[in-house]
């Protein structure tokens, strides 16, 4: 999937601002390339040369060639090259620091160590999720960056610039998708043990299937008491729940029985909105099936790779605040399936 794709914006972006910031990186590197073999032309020139013109006195001591002067010629051209990659860079900079049009859409990521709460503030919507930010193409999407530890960095190279996320204010940039697609997004400022899998998402989808989305998003999760009360409440098209067995090893149990071991169990640090767990220390796992990933972008959505990350979270992502949680297989098993149903 492009989710997986290197994390590198010089391999080609998914937006305009993308395109400019590839444009900007291998012009630089064509640049720097070529001062660093003019100037080390202009240097191997100049000890040639100085060793040819080295003039021997009555003492024995060699005089001054011309060398320095090539220094200075080394210097000359130089500086006029960087002074234009800085004026490039700032022209960049402030050409992308804006969208080009009204963002449509506003979302606040919170980056915390190791994981990203996202909230959807669109059309009056106050709807929370993790690790998977879901844009619609072709408009510019308003972002509200902030940090609830240390400095992260919110970074999607196919799709846009990167920015910090500082404790204590509010940074703003945006992402602009030109087609559908999954963008590999990372956070890029070292901020612990976890810093290298600490990665998201970001799923690119028309605007009749973001708006479709979002009203699904903003309902409880399918698969929960509430939502099963609710018989016209069912997944999106195309985007439909991981696959878990209704029989077999992983086949649910009533669902309020399950449902009450996560309340107890979990609900303390996560919310699944349609129950009674409303925890905020932890990720939003309302909807959680129908996303790509597990342990923010570390994982695959399985049911095998659930199942292991409840089994011993440190063993899988060391260092994570989330504890082993105390239950059986069989638990484990139920659990995990209920978790991929809420979709
Ligand atoms: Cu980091």
């Amino acid at each position: 999937m492009s989710g997986s794709a290197p994390l590198s914006y010089m391999a080609g972006g998914g937006s305009r601002s993308a395109q400019t910031l590839q444009t900007l990186a291998w012009g630089f590197s064509a640049i720097c390339t070529a001062v660093v073999v003019i100037v080390a032309v202009l240097i191997l020139i100049s000890i040639r040369r100085s060793r040819r013109a080295a003039i021997v006195g009555p003492d024995g001591i060699a005089g001054e060639g011309d060398g320095l002067m090539l220094i200075w010629w080394g210097l000359g051209l130089s500086f006029p090259v960087l002074a234009a990659m800085a004026v490039w860079n700032f022209l960049v900079t402030r050409q992308l620091a804006e969208p080009p049009s009204k963002p449509g859409v506003t979302i606040e990521v919170t980056a915390h160590q190791w994981w990203w709460s996202v909230r959807y503030l669109a059309g009056g919507a106050n709807i929370s999720a993790a690790n998977e930010v879901v844009i619609p193409t072709g408009v510019p999407v308003r972002l509200q960056l902030a940090s609830n530890d240390v400095i992260h960095d919110f970074w999607v190279p196919k799709l846009g610039p990167k920015m910090d996320m500082i404790p204590g204010q509010t940074n703003q940039t945006w992402l602009e998708a030109d087609r559908p697609g999954v963008y590999r997004g990372q956070c890029a400022e070292y901020c612990g043990l976890e810093h290298a899998r600490m990665a998201f998402t970001v799923r690119a989808v028309t605007p009749a299937l973001f708006r479709q989305w979002l009203a699904h998003e903003a309902q409880p999760a399918y698969g929960t008491n509430a939502a099963f009360d609710n018989a016209a409440h069912s997944p999106p098209s195309g985007m439909s729940p991981s696959g878990v067995p209704s029989e077999g090893p992983g086949a649910m149990l009533p669902e309020q029985t399950i449902q009450a071991t996560f309340e107890s169990r979990c609900g303390a640090c996560h919310a699944v909105r349609g129950t009674s767990a409303g925890g905020i220390a932890g990720p939003d796992l309302t909807h959680f099936g129908s996303r790509g990933t597990i342990a923010a972008g570390w994982m695959a959505n399985t049911l095998a790779n659930l199942d292991r990350w409840l089994q011993d979270p440190q063993a899988v992502k060391p260092g994570v605040k989330m504890p082993r949680v105390q239950l059986t297989p069989n638990e484990r098993g139920r659990m995990a399936a209920w978790l991929e149903r809420l979709s």
